[in-house]
């Protein structure tokens, strides 16, 4: 029996290149301005970083619309800038994750091309999911699927805004779950199978640790691509209907349902495992445990288990505990369901608070019930309190990494970094505020540069100043450079309770849940290899017995024994 593989422990950090550093000045965050300042993350103390996709792509998803899989975009750089920031990771004893999309590519890339052109009952369309509308003149819609981000989930190859330009016209349809220009692969062509192999070792053999891959539970669709008139994500999900029960308050159920799960015939089909088995077969081939997460809207957290089942993935993200609001019952049932059943299969829990694709837990926290809210926070929605989302945000993080298991932190969440929450409309770029008709400001303000210097221009994202997305005046606080200067300041807890985890062997320990100190419903308290992590979440003043050792505390106590509500802190018994 060797030591234990690094990602059943490890801390990993996104990084969202087209926002974490611009080294050339042209305002978008690139593969340099990672390399120069990966020094951040070994300070930091996190052990590895995943990158959101850096590949071609005409930035339609920004760049989750793949248009060659082997190839950066030359917004980010080139291969040689990949392999500088990789090997510079590797001189830092930093693991390095990338983004896989095996879902859809982008109507950019080749197969597609030649799918359009090929026409109908030909093998390039065979890559994708094209079929005959229905109507007596193929009118309407294989199916009444809508796409995750607003609007049909299927596009006419004639009705395409390029169909003249290239003088295709033939009135087949194709299947896109997310935006028009994300169509979706056909799962069952064995050149689809076997060109991701080839991927993933073209990734592997230039020495990249794992991979995250994207909706990996969206892949395989049910035979016959049946009608559904459930609700297909939970961002639409706050109707509830029948057949779905999705509910989005962020109290779980026992089996730790939150209402995040995407549901339906064309999320989560038994046949999706069958290719994680493989990709793992593939990954066996490889030295240095390699390792594949799976971004899976998956619930029951009984079924996403079976994403990290020994011969699959190795990790899940728990996107279950990410939708649990700011209540100790909730909290106590979703960490218990996600540990019990990544148990079942020998897997470790996958905590995460903060990604691209929701609202940064500094701000949803300072919402009434600090629950995800999915849809964004535009200048006309309720506004969050902000030094209550930081303060929640803060415990929320200390009660996470407190759990044994392996965590994922978003860049900027250790700056203690918002939302923008008043992103004016002209400046966002999501596709699903345009497809949702503006209804809803989407993901932008989760996507803003980050601000590395109080006093330079783009806040010191880019040497010219520029940055793609406008940054709000509250940055100026959450700059690295003040950040790292503070002794109390969020960077400074992000940094000492990385080192506390790895201390202490958090991340491979036990939770056994404690009576004592919890004195009123609205505490949590446990032990993990002799940590004692204390969690006030709503609840009166805990008074801790005096000499108790005090590791750290997301707050400062007023007296430094009493634990005020919205509070974690780690002790040591004496
Ligand atoms: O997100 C997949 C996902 O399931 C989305 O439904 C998520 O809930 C949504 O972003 C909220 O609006 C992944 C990526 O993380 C996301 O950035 C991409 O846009 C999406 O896949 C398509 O590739
Ligand atoms: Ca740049």
């Amino acid at each position: 029996e060797g030591e234990a593989e690094w990602w059943r422990s490890a801390v990993i950090y996104q990084v969202y290149p087209r926002s974490f550093a611009d080294a050339n000045g042209d305002g978008i965050g690139d593969l340099q301005g990672i390399t120069q300042r990966l020094d951040h993350l070994k300070d930091l103390g996190v052990d590895a970083l995943w990158l959101s996709p850096f590949y071609k792509s005409p930035q339609a998803d920004a760049g989750y619309d793949v248009a060659d899989y082997r190839q950066i975009d030359p917004i980010f750089g080139d291969l040689d800038d990949f392999e500088a920031m990789a090997a510079k990771a590797r001189t830092l004893g930093l693991r390095v994750i990338v983004d896989l999309v095996p879902n859809h590519t982008s109507d950019d890339h080749v197969w597609f091309r030649e799918a359009l052109a090929a026409g109908p009952g030909s093998p390039a369309r065979d890559r994708y999911m094209f079929r005959d509308g229905r109507g007596e003149n193929g009118e309407l819609p294989p199916n009444n699927w809508k796409s995750i981000f607003g609007g049909p989930a299927w596009t006419r190859v004639d009705q395409r805004w390029d169909a003249d330009k290239d003088g295709i016209s033939d009135t087949q349809w194709y299947l896109h779950m997310f935006d028009t220009r994300q169509p979706d692969l056909n799962w069952d062509n064995q050149e689809v199978k076997e060109d991701f192999h080839d991927i993933l070792r073209f990734w592997l053999d230039r020495g990249v640790d794992g991979f995250r891959i994207d909706v990996a539970h969206g892949m395989v669709k049910a035979p016959g691509l049946p009608d559904w008139d459930g609700v297909t994500n939970m961002v639409e999900g706050s109707t509830t209907d029948g057949a779905t029960q999705i509910k989005t308050d962020g109290t779980p159920d026992e089996d730790g349902s939150n209402g995040g799960g995407n549901s339906g015939p064309m999320f989560d089909q038994d046949g999706v495992h069958e290719i994680y088995r493989s990709w793992r077969r593939v990954l066996n081939q490889y030295d240095g445990d390699r390792a594949l997460v799976a971004e899976a809207w998956v619930e029951p957290l009984s079924r996403l288990a079976l994403y990290v089942r020994d011969d699959e993935m190795q990790q899940a993200f728990n996107f279950s505990y990410l939708t649990t609001k700011w209540d100790a019952a909730a909290l106590r049932t979703v960490i218990n369901a996600s540990i019990r059943e990544n148990d079942k299969v020998g897997a470790p829990t996958t905590w995460v608070l903060s990604n691209h694709d929701v609202v940064r837990h500094a701000s949803r926290m300072g919402l009434v019930g600090g629950e995800l809210n999915p849809n964004g926070i535009g200048p006309n929605d309720p506004q969050p309190d902000a030094a209550l989302g930081l303060r929640r945000a803060r415990a929320a993080t200390l009660l996470m990494l407190a759990l044994p298991g392996s965590a994922y932190l978003y860049q900027g969440e250790e700056f203690g970094l918002p939302d923008h929450t008043t992103l004016e409309p002209q400046y966002r770029q999501d596709p699903a505020w345009e497809r949702k008709g503006h209804t809803e400001a989407g993901r932008d303000g989760c996507r803003v540069p980050l601000p590395w210097e109080a006093d330079a221009p783009a806040y010191g994202f880019s040497p010219t100043g520029q940055s793609w997305l406008p940054q709000p005046d509250t940055y100026r606080a959450c700059a690295a450079d003040v950040q790292k200067a503070a002794p109390d300041s969020t960077y400074a807890m992000y940094n000492k309770a990385l080192t506390l985890r790895k201390k202490f062997g958090i991340g491979l320990g036990s939770l056994a849940w404690l009576s004592e100190f919890v004195h009123t419903g609205e505490v949590l308290a446990f032990e993990n290899n002799g940590v004692i992590c204390i969690a006030n979440i709503g609840g009166d003043a805990v008074e801790l017995p005096e000499g108790t050792e005090i590791l750290i505390s997301s707050a400062p106590m007023h007296s430094a024994l009493t634990i005020e509500r919205d509070t974690c802190v780690w002790i040591r018994r004496r």
